[in-house]
């Protein structure tokens, strides 16, 4: 049998998107991307996201997985070696990495801002409108300026001092999740020319030789798709079938088979409808039947997702 198709839907600005391609390279997949733009619409996503908005989205036949928190364990089942979880167990080093990047992803875009200045128009009517519904302008960002930057430096000193006996990676020798969700809150605000000042104004020099080991990991062996070709590939797949310890929530009140939707909870709250397939203990999936390209799995984390009768 052929290894699945791995097809991941992002931009290269995506930080989030930077995580997931840092794991296809920690694992040395082979993989194709499919570019989406940075802001909707996204006519050739939409069929397979359901109107999930966030970037990235991760495809493997007629199985999509949105968020990274469904994406990282969904690559670690596909490919278990090299693991992206080497010293923490996977629920924790999800449960850790979410925690962080909920609390650190408006300061860190603070900082971004601070030094990136303006970005253009349409773009930041977009993040505010139908993503974070916050200003992320030079001018309404910088009065918070001071406190972002100290909740961002009270963190990158935790993660100084955590390197500080020399060990290679956080958890130890070999690089995983925990260092992927860290390092890409970092590239963010590095990016674009901004390293110098970044790293002058939190004292980053120390980490500079993990920063390096971790991006060294690559991005494994891309293969550029053309949007229509996932459709294609999904229009001729089934998803695969769901082994699932059903534990719906009472807080759900749906069973299997009953009409769903599933928000974000945070950002970009735009709810996907569907039929329930499973709720488990770190995961939901819903089942679509898109008139485009048939029967479809979403999956979605537990986590920062809400669940409600349809
Ligand atoms: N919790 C999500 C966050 C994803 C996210 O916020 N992605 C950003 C790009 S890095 C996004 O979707 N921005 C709005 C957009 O691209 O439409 C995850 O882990 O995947």
């Amino acid at each position: 049998m052929s290894a699945p198709q791995i097809i991941l839907h992002h931009y290269a600005f995506s930080p989030y998107a930077e995580k997931v391609r840092l794991a296809l390279g920690l694992k040395g997949l082979a993989w194709h991307s499919v570019d989406v733009a940075m802001m909707p619409p996204r006519p050739l996503l939409d069929p397979l996201s359901g109107g999930y908005r966030r970037i990235p989205v991760l495809q493997v036949g007629a199985d999509i997985y949105c968020d990274t928190h469904a994406i990282l364990p969904a690559l670690e089942r596909l490919a278990p070696e090299p693991s992206l979880y080497p010293g923490l167990v996977a629920p924790l080093a999800e449960g850790l990495t979410y925690g962080l990047e909920r609390d650190l992803w408006l300061a860190v875009i603070g900082v971004t801002v601070h030094f990136a200045g303006d970005l253009p128009e349409a773009f930041l009517r977009d993040r505010k409108d139908d993503y974070l519904y916050v200003d992320i302008s030079h001018g309404a960002m910088e009065p918070d300026f001071a406190r972002n930057a100290q909740r961002v430096a009270a963190w990158t000193a935790w993660l100084t001092q955590a390197l500080a006996d020399g060990r290679p990676f956080l958890a130890g020798d070999r690089a995983g999740v925990v260092d992927l969700a860290h390092y890409h809150l970092l590239w963010l605000m590095r990016g674009g020319g901004r390293a110098g000042s970044v790293d002058r104004l939190l004292g980053l020099a120390p980490l500079h030789g993990w920063i390096e080991r971790v991006a060294a990991l690559g991005h494994g062996r891309p293969q550029e798709m053309a949007a229509e070709a996932a459709l294609e590939a999904a229009r001729t797949a089934e998803p695969a079938p769901v082994e699932a310890a059903n534990a719906v929530p009472d807080l759900v009140a749906a069973a299997p088979g009953d009409a769903v939707t599933v928000t974000p909870d945070d950002f970009a709250r735009v709810p996907v409808d569907g039929r329930l397939v499973a709720v488990e203990a770190g995961r939901i999936v819903i089942r679509r039947d898109d008139p485009q390209v048939g029967a479809l799995h979403l999956h979605f984390p537990r986590a920062g997702f809400t669940v409600a009768r349809g």
